[in-house]
């Protein structure tokens, strides 16, 4: 049996228990986001991000996921959804539902879509590149005639082609296409066959590390070879997929510069930012006062670079809403799509939705 003394010892203890959380002082203020983004930027370019559509689990899907935070964006794109793999998955076999969400929620908010991506080493079904090389040719015409025909006049730039130039220098080799073909024509076709496709929508060359200079030159390499511009090529895709000290501004806008000035369209595709280094091994660390603000000056010193060069740039395009949904937090540590996760840090909303500082240094300047 409880006596009233103990109860008023226990209720003591309790109210001391609940006066004495932590210090909080190192925890990063949030808000609410009163500036829609693409609002702000309405007169620079168009604001985007990718969208997951079913790959949060049953849970919930993107538009129930983040609805107060959509209206952020006028451009929306899957961030799996119309990959070959997911939306091809067999030679008979087309899977649009994923795909039609986002389209269908795109078109009845007036949000853009950018589609991403026809061709692409990885997540391709494998019965794509199988065979002789005009049945893989043949594959791939009825592949980017199928989807991006579908989508005709809702997609208005799609990434035709992803990440075909090496680490290494040149072409990558041991792609699917690149083996099937006996060379690097697939990258021709590829245009040639969107063009067909969709002859008004803007054709986009995609890939990452494109800001460093042996890349940047064996991309350029590329286009100029292979005569892209004339089989359809409207304009690159820099993924931004960078980190707190890595590009450095100057050599962001050489690259915006040297494509710019070859006649293409830049488009910022997949930016996000990691909080870590970008490889290896890592420990976790929490997002704290000292990275909020490290975040909130890299996101600053990029929007203004972006702001400088907004005749020249079409799309930013964040891959990812908020900090709750990334695949940063899988790029460390082994943990590729699986095992535990190291928490990254990414985007200008946090784990709860919240606006962090790195939002009011990219809506207010
Ligand atoms: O964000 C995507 C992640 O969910 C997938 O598991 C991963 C598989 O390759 O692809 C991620 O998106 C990639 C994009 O399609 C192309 N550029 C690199 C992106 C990050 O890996």
């Amino acid at each position: 049996m409880i006596s009233i003394k103990q109860i008023i010892l226990l209720s003591g203890l309790l109210i001391f228990v609940g006066c004495s959380s932590p210090d909080l002082s190192d925890k990063p203020k949030t808000f609410k986001a009163k500036k829609m983004i693409s609002q702000v930027y309405k007169e620079h370019f168009l604001i985007g991000a990718a969208v997951a559509s079913s790959e949060y689990g049953n849970r919930d899907y993107f538009d129930i996921r983040y609805a107060e935070l959509l209206p952020h964006y006028n451009s929306l794109t899957a961030e799996n959804a119309m990959k070959p793999e997911v939306i091809h998955p067999l030679k008979d076999q087309f899977n649009f539902q994923a795909a039609d969400r986002i389209i269908n929620y795109a078109s009845s908010n007036n949000i853009n879509v950018r589609g991403h991506a026809l061709v692409w080493h990885s997540q391709t079904s494998p019965w794509i590149t199988e065979g002789s090389k005009d049945a893989v040719r043949e594959n791939m015409r009825n592949h980017i005639m199928t989807v991006v025909g579908r989508y005709k006049g809702r997609v208005y730039s799609w990434d035709v082609v992803n990440e075909a130039v090496s680490d290494q220098g040149s072409y990558r080799a041991d792609s699917p296409w690149y083996k099937a073909y006996g060379g690097p024509e697939y990258i021709i076709d590829a245009f040639k066959f969107a063009k067909a496709a969709d002859p008004d929508c803007s054709l986009i060359y995609n890939d990452y590390a494109v800001v460093r200079p042996s890349k940047r030159h064996d991309i350029i390499t590329m286009i100029k070879k292979l005569d892209l511009k004339k089989h359809g090529l409207d304009g690159i895709g820099i993924q931004a997929h960078w980190n707190l000290y890595w590009p450095e501004i100057n050599e962001i806008q050489r690259t915006i510069d040297m494509f710019s000035e070859m006649g293409l369209d830049i488009h910022i595709t997949e930016l996000d930012i990691d909080c870590f280094d970008g490889m290896g091994n890592k420990e976790g660390r929490a997002f704290d006062n000292d990275l909020d603000d490290k975040l909130a000056a890299r996101y600053r010193e990029i929007f203004e670079l972006f702001r400088i060069n907004s005749d020249k740039i079409v799309s930013v395009t964040f891959w990812g809403v908020a900090d709750d949904h990334t695949w940063l937090d899988y790029h460390y540590n082994k943990t590729w799509n699986a095992g535990k996760p190291l928490k990254n840090y990414p985007f200008v909303f946090d784990t709860d939705h919240k606006a962090k500082k790195a939002y009011n240094e990219i809506v207010d300047f």
